[in-house]
Formats: structure tokens, sequence, C-alpha cells
């Protein structure tokens, strides 16, 4: 099968169509990458080429030594990928020291892999360890209510993941361990990259103050479900905070616990108790 043709492939080009709808992905914001399994990796061998040089990370991943990902280009536009997703896509190669790349598919109208290439590394890394390989998808994106309320609300993960679960009953169950939260830092290098990887042991979501979100997930539908479902609780409190500073009624703590036995989940203790 072509590479292009693959179902993961497919889901990916119709993730990047599908966030720049959402309103997701101004310009060349946004990016998105993916682990691919060995088994399909092996079905598109023969259409990589491996004669492109190794080029630095910038980060160390050794637990993803010899992995291969697809990744968006840095500088391309989501709203692209779909029209032509050779060039604005790369498969690229991990070294076996894990601190090189090499492109072997894609960008064919030139170009690199995502700016933000050590924090989806990085938390790669993380995520293959903490959930014994089983998240394959980071995904990156800017969008506008949660944004807007890293200008609203201190910047502390208890209080980001108790709001966001009081606007949308199923937040609880969607993200039960909740939200990591990134103080400002210039976006692209290792230190935001080591920030962000460090919170996603805990979490699948981790909010970058003033810039956007990135999420973890084991496929591309939970992931951009995650997305999803976090900036539209976002939209809500957004709404809730433009009419008045003061709720009239929420979900309370007794509520959350009744809801976590009923639902199977574990509560991050910390939101839980947020407002005790
Ligand atoms: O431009 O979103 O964070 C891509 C980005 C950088
Ligand atoms: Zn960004």
């Amino acid at each position: 099968m072509k590479c292009l043709e693959t179902p993961w492939m497919q889901g990916m080009i119709r993730m990047c169509g599908d966030g720049f709808r959402q309103g997701w992905h101004e310009r060349n914001g946004g990016n998105l990458s993916y682990r691919i399994p060995q088994t399909e990796l092996e079905a598109i061998r023969g259409q990589l080429s491996f004669d492109q040089p190794w080029q630095p990370i910038t980060a160390k991943v050794p637990g993803l030594a010899g992995e291969f990902f697809a990744v968006t280009g840095s500088g391309k536009y989501m709203r692209n990928v779909e029209l032509n997703p050779a060039a604005n896509l790369a498969i690229i190669e991990i070294s076996a020291d894990g601190t090189q790349y090499r492109i072997v598919w894609g960008l064919t109208e030139g170009g690199r892999p995502t700016s933000e290439l050590p924090t989806h590394l990085m938390n790669h890394e993380v995520k293959k360890r903490v959930t014994q390989g089983k998240h394959r998808v980071i995904y990156h994106a800017h969008p506008a209510n949660l944004i807007a309320l890293t200008f609203i609300l201190p910047l502390d993960p208890a209080v980001f993941t108790r709001e966001l679960w009081e606007m949308a009953t199923e937040c609880p169950v969607v993200f039960p361990e909740g939200l990591g939260v990134v103080k400002w830092m210039v976006p692209g290098g290792r230190a935001i990259a080591e920030a962000t990887s460090v919170q996603m042991e805990q979490v699948n979501a981790v909010v970058w103050a003033h810039h956007g979100l990135f999420c973890s997930g084991t496929d591309f539908d939970e992931t951009f479900g995650l997305m999803h479902t976090i900036e539209k609780s976002a939209e809500i409190l957004i709404k809730v905070l433009s009419v008045t500073p003061h709720k009239q009624q929420t979900i309370t703590t007794p509520d959350f616990i009744a809801l976590a036995e009923d639902f199977h989940v574990t509560l991050n203790p910390q939101a839980l108790h947020q407002n005790d």
C-alpha cells in the first residue's frame, strides 16, 4: 500500500484539516506527530529513502532510538495538509543514540520537521515509557478560549483542572488526571520541552500560557477529542466569566466524588480538593 493511503496517514491528514476547521491553526500555528508502529513501518519501508543527512534534535531522546515518526513540517500550514500531504508532512527516523533525526519521506518542496520537535519527541519519550507504548500521538494547537484563560486564571494546574472540570460533566471522565500548566516560555527549544515533558509524566494535556495546548493520546481520535473537550470546556468558562465572575451553582466536590465512583476514574486530588 502507498504510504499516503495507509489508514494511519489518512488519520493524520484528516486531523490536520479538522483542527484547521476548528480555528486552532491560524497561519502555520500548531503541529502534530505520530509514532509509527513497527509493522506499519515495515509495510512502507520500500517507499522511504535513507540518503538525507542526520540533523541534531537539540534534545536527547534515547528512549526513542530507531523509532520513526510522521510529523508536520516547520512553517507549513495545517490547512494545506489535505491538499498536498507529501509537501507538508515528513517521516523521520531517530538515530541510535537518540540525539539526531533524518528525513526519510515527505517535505517534497523542502523544509524541516515542526519547530516544536524537541517538545514532541520528549513528550513521546515520556509517554512511550509511562503508557507501555500505548500513546502514539502528540498534538499542539492554539485554541482561543483556552489561551484566553491563561490571562485570567492563576497558572496553577489544580485551578485550571478544577475550573474546566466544572464546565462540563464529561471533563473529569475524559481527563481525570487533570491538566499541566507551563508558564510563558520561549517556544521551540529544549527548556520548554523539558518543562512540558516533566508534567506529561502525570497528565495527557499541558497548557502553554499565552500560547496553546499540547495533548497526548493513543490514536488520532482520542488525542483530537481531548483537545476538543478541553477547548469546549474553556469556551463555556469564557462565556460564564463574560457574564459574571460568580457562578450561581456548579458541580461540587461531593458531585465529583460520586461521578468518579460511578465512572471508575481516580480524580486528581489537588484539583478535587481545590475549593475545600
Ligand atoms: O508555528 O505552533 O509553537 C508552530 C507553532 C509553534
Ligand atoms: Zn504553537
